[in-house]
């Protein structure tokens, strides 16, 4: 279990340090400089005493670790660098409470989008709640870190891009593995994963490839099918952009709100409680041409008739030319976050990015040119294998004791959630049904999240799943229910629960309708 009690932390902190090398650690902190780990060299292993406080190191970019952060407990700081190929140059680190103040745990620290930095922010975080952890830079480095796209250093290093989408995670947790034996004389007792977005891919990716990894993994809003999911994207924005913001298909943001009022006057009183959520938007058969304009108007209360259109298509995805689906689309409910990715000019960086620097190798590739089924053809033949965690054979995972706890927000818009059903129902077939699966995997599909913890929260808030994930896994009981808090101005102010799909919450009729208490997880019935 955690290690939450932070004034414990702390008033042993105060002592810790005066012990650090006489504790019962096999290795001392710098002898870890002439630690040999597979791949790799380490560059850096320092003592770090406090007081004073240690000062995080800040990392560019809105995802990256702002200035200021301190870190009140010691710690031994490790560093370096692995190279499983000759164009590799992967690097990480992993910090290690004193051994009187570990927990026994290894938490993993995962990585948003394209970007190539250590995750300062989520090594304090872990380290203060008392477990050793290791954060990778994926394999390169993203100096300004200005976008979570992938630009030069993918063109012509598919070893880079290997890096990236699998090696690094893998390499980094057996040279922390290694460097934790080492330094704690035995080995973690249990280690977990818990990320999300691109963080919720190497999750996916850690489960199928590398099985023995992690004894608990949580994958939020995974973005699990990269060489589908990203072309898809492109189409998404594609559609509403391709002929500029002033074209007559263009849907301008102002008429986000208005779709959504739409979509919630259908459907958010079918889940039996009209509070502003969609306990399962697939059963809402919203059609955009209900609000069309009169004749050739266009006011700001309706859509016109090729802004229709667009809607239809950002609701129902890119498909390939049969029809079959390349990716879903945006669930109704989810129009106020559609900002995220299609309002333009040009659609989102991180989609255009891996279409210039991976799929056609050309930074001056134009999206105006973007032809959706030839770049995903183009995109899952060069890197599918590499990029891709779609694997539905988790049996390997599952032999290793492993728990995986898969969600998703039902109104996230960086990445469309139904993908993740179409690969939990994947699972189901190739495993044998729930029965077979029930108690090592489960997915929860969330109203009201948004998007993952950290990326902007929605109206019924988030949850822990680093926590749900550990409790899973120490105790053996699979989660039947996880409790969503909203908070503002620093209190909760509403409760929601998130279900096991097929299950959604089920509202009792009566309830305060901001509170979980009021529900209870059933299979939907509308
Ligand atoms: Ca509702």
């Amino acid at each position: 279990m955690r290690n939450r009690s932070f004034a414990i932390l702390f008033i042993a902190a105060g002592f810790a340090s005066i012990f650090a090398e006489a504790a019962c650690a096999q290795q001392s902190c710098q002898s870890l400089l002439s630690l040999k780990v597979a791949n790799g060299t380490i560059t850096m292993a320092t003592a770090i005493h406090t007081p004073p406080d240690f000062d995080v190191p800040s990392t560019a970019g809105r995802f990256g670790t702002p200035p200021g952060l301190k870190v009140s407990v010691p710690f031994c700081r490790v560093g370096g660098v692995l190279a499983p190929t000759g164009d590799s140059h992967i690097g990480f680190e992993v910090w290690l409470p004193l051994p009187e103040n570990w927990n026994g745990q290894y938490i993993g620290v995962g990585n948003p989008g394209f970007i190539g930095d250590i995750r300062y922010g989520g090594l304090a975080r872990e380290l203060t709640h008392g477990s050793a952890a290791a954060s990778t830079d994926t394999g390169h480095l993203d100096v300004n870190a200005t976008s979570e796209a992938p630009d030069a250093w993918a063109i012509g290093h598919r070893e880079k891009v290997a890096d990236w989408g699998y090696r690094a995670v893998h390499e980094t947790t057996a040279a922390a593995k290694a460097i934790i034996r080492a330094y704690y004389g035995k080995p973690e007792t249990l280690s977990f994963w818990s990320s999300c977005h691109e963080g919720g891919n190497q999750a996916l990716t850690e489960a199928q490839k590398f099985p023995s990894d992690y004894d608990g993994i949580a994958a939020g809003d995974p973005a699990y099918y990269i060489t589908h999911l990203q072309p898809a994207s492109e189409y998404l924005a594609w559609v509403n952009v391709k002929e500029g913001v002033k074209a007559p298909a263009y849907i301008p943001p102002n008429k986000y709100p208005v779709i959504h009022r739409a979509v919630l006057d259908l459907c958010d009183k079918l889940d039996g409680v009209k509070d502003g959520f969609l306990e399962d938007p697939t059963r809402c058969h919203f059609d955009p041409g209900s609000i069309r304009c009169a004749g050739k108007a266009d006011y700001a209360s309706c859509l016109t008739e090729p802004q229709v259109e667009t809607a239809k298509k950002i609701y129902e995805g890119a498909r390939f030319a049969d029809g079959k689906p390349i990716y879903p689309g945006f669930e109704p409910g989810s129009e106020l976050g559609w900002g995220v990715m299609i309002t333009g000019p040009e659609p989102l960086s991180i989609n255009n990015g891996f279409l210039k620097s991976l799929v056609f190798e050309d930074p001056n590739w134009d999206f105006h040119t973007f032809d959706l089924i030839h770049a995903t053809k183009l995109a899952e033949s060069k890197y599918g294998p590499v990029l891709d965690s779609h694997d539905p054979d988790l049996s390997a995972f599952k032999a290793h004791g492993g728990k995986l706890l898969m969600y998703s927000a039902w109104d996230e818009t960086a990445i469309p959630p139904r993908g993740l059903i179409h690969y939990y129902q994947s699972v189901l077939d190739k495993m044998g049904g729930p029965t077979q699966t029930d108690d090592f995997v489960r997915l929860f599909m969330v109203a009201g999240m948004g998007m993952c913890p950290g990326f902007g929260t929605g109206g019924n808030g988030a949850f822990d799943a680093l926590e749900v994930i550990e409790k899973w896994r120490e105790t053996g009981v699979a989660p039947d229910k996880i409790i969503a808090s909203h908070r503002a101005g620093g209190e909760v102010d509403r409760t929601h629960p998130a279900c096991p799909y097929p299950k959604a919450a089920i509202y009792d009729g009566k309830g305060d309708p901001l509170d979980a208490a009021s529900f209870r997880c059933g299979n939907p019935t509308w």
